[in-house]
């Protein structure tokens, strides 16, 4: 096992990466920017570094400083949290190279899935369902048209280094796709330095599911069930849950053991996340792997008892699963709300500033995972997540109420959260009854 692991992040990720390692007995190196000088959970770390100025750019993304920071701290470990550097192939390279383990896949499986369309390919080969459409890159407006007329209107032209919803695009019509195809590959050789696009089906009314998986170094694959994140805005989730809601037996069966075989191909080891979109007839595609542990993980570690980080700390480190799939069951209802540091009534226009006055909400089922405190002051150069709550329950409807009593305890002054919209989506007969897609908090609360 390691003896010291540097958390290359910030904030809640950051906390919750130190607990993780204190209760595995691995001491921590923080890294921290100008902007979060101070912040109170470094004193949490065994030693924190500064690593630059604020803007992330010049701090949580420089990566010689950060081997500097490991290098110097004593570190044998790098855990890269979510965001940032965390699926940097090139990052997770340095750190091989510098005798450090990357807490996290290698960076031949990072960069084969980080590739939409090789994800694809590899889905395909793994009789993974995908959504119809091209075989592989398009080349030619030609093709485009070609393919597009055989799958039917309307289509998705997707960048194959995009994902998380960058560089997509929709054609509607064929008079369309030509212009599409040029403006998607011109956005994406600006945006990611590669043009590359694929073709798919533009599935509509979506929901968003996601497997979690964990893998070992010994070609051990499990799935820890599935989640349902069909609660977002403009591509930010808002509320993820497990299970999900509106799958039938047999097809949460078959998405999660999808998930599996994707994973099995890849030779992927670590924590990682298969994303899937739903139809409204439960049909399942593959969308894309996101190879780092991700904000929603608590609600997986809800229903099934399992500490995600540390497992995924003690795969890196080369341990074998402890458990096998039949060992792993989803017990009762999780769900998350993200708190955010946003307003809700102003198009979700970021609030950074000091929190005058902050109570924590608890109790029977709750959990509060946040680096915030009263006297603590947003930073603005980040993210603006503050925290994530989260209720485990026996049913859903239970975990719907102990949300909303959750949310009604959490007080926090002096900056707006998304804890006040939380309660306008939990108590929609849409959401509670399950009629949303991932179009649906934009089309009806906005
Ligand atoms: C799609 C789709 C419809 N059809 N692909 C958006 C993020 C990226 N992971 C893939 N995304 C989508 N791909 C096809 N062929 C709709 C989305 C999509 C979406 C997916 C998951 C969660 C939220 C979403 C919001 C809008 C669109």
């Amino acid at each position: 096992m390691f003896n010291r692991v540097l958390i290359a992040n910030r904030g809640e990720i950051a906390l919750r990466v130190i607990r993780a390692c204190k209760e595995l007995g691995i001491e921590t190196v923080a890294i921290f920017s100008e902007a979060d000088r101070g912040s109170r959970y470094l004193d949490l770390a065994d030693e924190a570094f500064c690593v630059g100025n604020p803007r992330s750019v010049d701090s949580y993304l420089r990566i010689r400083e950060i081997i500097a920071a490991a290098e110097v701290g004593g570190a044998d470990a790098i855990h890269p949290g979510f965001g940032f550097l965390s699926e940097n192939a090139h990052f997770n390279e340095v750190v091989r190279d510098s005798n450090i383990t990357f807490i996290g896949p290698s960076p031949e499986a990072m960069q084969m899935l980080g590739d939409k369309n090789s994800a694809r390919e590899i889905a395909k080969q793994a009789n993974v369902p995908v959504v119809p459409g091209s075989d592989g890159l398009i080349e030619s407006p030609q093709e485009a048209i070609a393919t597009a007329r055989q799958i039917g209107f309307p289509v998705l032209i997707k960048a194959t280094a995009g994902g998380g919803g960058k560089g997509m695009r929709v054609a509607t019509e064929e008079s369309m796709l030509e212009n599409a195809l040029e403006q998607a590959m011109n956005e994406a050789k600006a945006a990611f330095g590669n043009p590359g696009v694929y073709l798919e089906k533009y599935v509509e009314q979506p929901r968003h599911v996601e497997v979690q998986i964990i893998a070992d170094k010994h070609g051990n694959v499990v799935h820890l069930w599935e989640r349902d994140c069909s609660t977002q805005r403009r591509h930010q989730k808002l509320i993820e849950e497990s299970p999900a809601p509106t799958l039938p037996e047999e097809v949460r069966k078959a998405i999660c053991e999808s998930a599996v075989r994707l994973v099995k191909a890849a030779k992927y080891y670590n924590a990682g996340t298969v994303e899937f979109i739903v139809d409204k007839h439960h049909n399942f595609y593959f969308i894309e792997v996101n190879a780092r542990i991700q904000v929603e993980h608590p609600v997986t570690e809800m229903v099934t008892g399992i500490d995600l980080i540390k497992q995924q700390i003690r795969v890196a480190a080369g341990e074998k699963l402890p458990f096998k799939q039949k060992d792993i069951a989803c017990r009762g209802v999780a769900i998350e709300c993200r708190i955010n540091a946003e307003d809700g009534d102003k198009n979700f226009q970021p609030c950074p500033g000091k929190i005058e006055e902050m109570f924590a909400p608890g109790g029977f089922g709750v959990r509060f995972d946040s680096h915030a405190h009263p006297g603590y002051s947003v930073p603005p150069y980040y993210d603006s997540m503050i925290g994530k709550l989260i209720v485990h329950q026996p049913t859903r409807a239970e975990a719907i109420a102990c949300m909303l009593r959750a949310l009604a305890e959490l007080r926090i002054k002096g900056i707006k959260t998304t804890a006040e919209f939380h309660k306008k989506i939990l108590t929609h007969p849409d959401w509670i009854e399950n009629r949303i897609d991932t179009k649906w908090v934009e089309r009806t609360l906005l």
